[in-house]
């Protein structure tokens, strides 16, 4: 009998691993393990639905005539970890051969090559071949190149896949309609309620399962709302098509108090653990352009983040680790403040994606890169502290996807393998694409002292602290020159609120 093991996050009746699975001849196992649910602390939300997602996953299986031994965390025999799991299920059967889809973890993968010796038994481990670029294929493209940049591969994944071609040109004359995609969000903005569904009976045992037994991991537990089967993933993806994708490329950038959701996808849950695929999500926009009903820098702008973004940033991922994970390229090394946890602080644009993160397990791409991010970025906090945050706090996180958005994205700490600046900003940046400011008791037009957004001096004294690394990047060396230009008394200004604010925020207080 082969065994077949399947992750949280590899629910695709289409697995590499499931492939040639025969119901009768197979077992397939899915286990909820300590392991899994604690290498970091997940949000809430994040396990609960992964185990109701597993859960639901199991049973569509079963009704396909599998045999399914699905492993409950509670469960009295559950050895915690996923090869204890495959050794007491070895130990109950006659298992000839373990099949496993590559995890999307290096961890886990490093792990995995070992157990082929220490389960004395052939160990087969298959490409996932869910996404687009194969980790060899990127691998191909990366090799030789001076510099790895988005764009030239995102143009590469279009011509392959043939899609918004025309023969072979881009779609409307333009690969990439990122310039109409920055406006502001006005006063009166109607932003479509997100899909939700109401928890099934499975879905209350698992969150039962997850009050009792994670009680100190971060996150709300309830409501609870977010899709667990393959069916209520498309119907998201549906309703985003129809309601949402029209002015997503509009507001892409834009940041409304109180309007997690804004004109955004929330697919990321569903495409990173396997009940929706990439290119089904892709072609699904690509028809509402075709039928009249969004504008080509919306369906452009969301099918950039797919064929684009995600399949790059995984590439990256596994182009460069293990090493990755401790490249610190500025030397930061605060802690990450209380607050990230709390929400707590009086800077409201933090404040309230923090807050939004703690609700929703998820907040949108500015809210992460450009509020949370270039906090983190200007605050010097220590880049292994960030990540693991980034990887509890949000449902959708994965190592493969987070790590190279924090390490390459927000911190630099890659020092530009793939961005040629860092993405730096001060208070005018979150001004122009949001409302916060207006809600919040410091200004944004205020440059230094008590009342400043602190955004404003960190900006000036991160350039400054990391002169040495930047003054050369011919994208930062203009900024160097109004630098050079403030006169010294601003200087000095800049440097004591800076480390002021930076002494309270060790103190916990911002
Ligand atoms: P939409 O805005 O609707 O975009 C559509 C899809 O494009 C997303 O579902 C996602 O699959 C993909 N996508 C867009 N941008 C990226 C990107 N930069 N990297 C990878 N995929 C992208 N995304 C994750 O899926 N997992 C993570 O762990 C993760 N961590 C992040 C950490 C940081 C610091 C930053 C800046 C971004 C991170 N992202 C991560 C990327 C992005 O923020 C989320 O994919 C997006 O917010 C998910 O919401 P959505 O589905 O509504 O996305
Ligand atoms: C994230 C996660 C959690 C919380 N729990 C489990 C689990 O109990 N069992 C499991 O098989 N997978 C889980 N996962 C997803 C894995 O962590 C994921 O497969 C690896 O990180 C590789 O991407
Ligand atoms: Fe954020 Fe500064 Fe605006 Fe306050 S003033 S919301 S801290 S950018």
């Amino acid at each position: 009998m082969r065994l077949r093991l399947v992750l949280g996050d590899q629910l695709s009746l289409s697995l590499s691993s499931l492939r040639d699975a025969k119901p009768g001849e197979d077992v397939i196992l899915l286990a909820e393990v300590r392991e899994e649910a604690t290498y970091v602390r997940h949000h809430k939300k994040k396990i609960a639905f992964l185990f109701s997602a597993m859960r639901h996953f199991a049973e569509a299986l079963r009704s396909l005539g599998h045999r399914v031994v699905y492993v409950n965390y509670d469960s009295a025999e559950n050895t915690g970890s996923l090869f204890g799991e495959v050794l007491r299920l070895m130990e109950a059967e006659t298992v000839s051969e373990l099949i496993v889809t590559k995890p999307g973890e290096y961890r886990l993968l490093d792990e995995m090559e070992s157990w082929q010796e220490r389960l004395g038994m052939p160990v087969e481990l298959r490409e996932d071949d869910r996404f687009l670029c194969s980790s060899e294929g990127f691998q191909e493209w990366a090799s030789g190149r001076k510099s790895l940049r988005l764009e030239y591969f995102y143009r590469e994944m279009r011509r392959d896949h043939a899609i918004l071609m025309e023969s072979d040109k881009p779609l409307g004359g333009q690969w990439n309609y990122d310039h109409d995609n920055r406006k502001k969000a006005p006063k009166e903005l109607d932003v479509p309620a997100p899909f939700s569904v109401e928890p099934d009976r499975v879905t209350e045992e698992v969150l039962a399962l997850v009050t009792d037994q994670f009680p100190e991991h971060f996150g709300d537990l309830q409501p609870f709302s977010l899709a667990v089967t393959r069916e209520d993933a498309l119907k998201t993806l549906d309703q985003f098509v129809a309601e949402r994708l029209g002015k997503f490329g509009d507001y892409q950038d834009a940041m409304v108090q109180g309007e997690p959701w804004m004109f955004h996808s929330h697919i990321s849950f569903y495409l990173n653990c396997g009940l929706l695929l990439p290119l089904e999500c892709v072609r699904a926009a690509e028809r509402a352009y075709f039928d009249g009903t969004a504008p080509l820098n919306s369906v452009e702008g969301f099918i950039r983040q797919i064929v684009g973004w995600r399949e790059f940033i995984r590439g990256i991922y596994w182009l460069s680790m293990p090493d990755y994970a401790g490249l610190n390229y500025f030397e930061a090394s605060r802690n990450l403040p209380e607050f990230y946890w709390t929400g707590e602080t009086q800077m409201n644009c933090l404040h309230q994606c923090i807050v939004e993160t703690k609700a929703n397990a998820y907040a949108h791409h500015i809210q992460r890169l450009m509020v949370i991010g270039n906090f983190s970025l200007l605050a010097g906090l220590a880049p292994k502290q960030v990540s693991e945050w980034y990887l509890a706090v949000y449902a959708d996180a994965y190592e493969w996807a987070e790590l190279p958005n924090v390490n390459g994205m927000i911190l630099f700490a890659d020092g530009g393998l793939f961005a040629s600046k860092p993405y730096a900003a001060s208070g005018a940046y979150i001004n122009r694409m949001s409302n916060y400011c207006e809600h919040c008791s410091y200004s944004h037009a205020t440059k230094t002292g008590e009342k400043a957004c602190p955004f404003n001096y960190l900006y000036w004294n991160f350039l400054h602290q990391n002169e040495e690394k930047l003054r050369g990047n011919p994208r930062v060396s203009m900024i160097y020159r109004s630098w050079d230009k403030m006169s010294d008394s601003k200087k000095n200004e800049i440097r004591s609120d800076s480390r002021r604010f930076l002494a309270q925020l060790d103190g916990t207080q911002a």
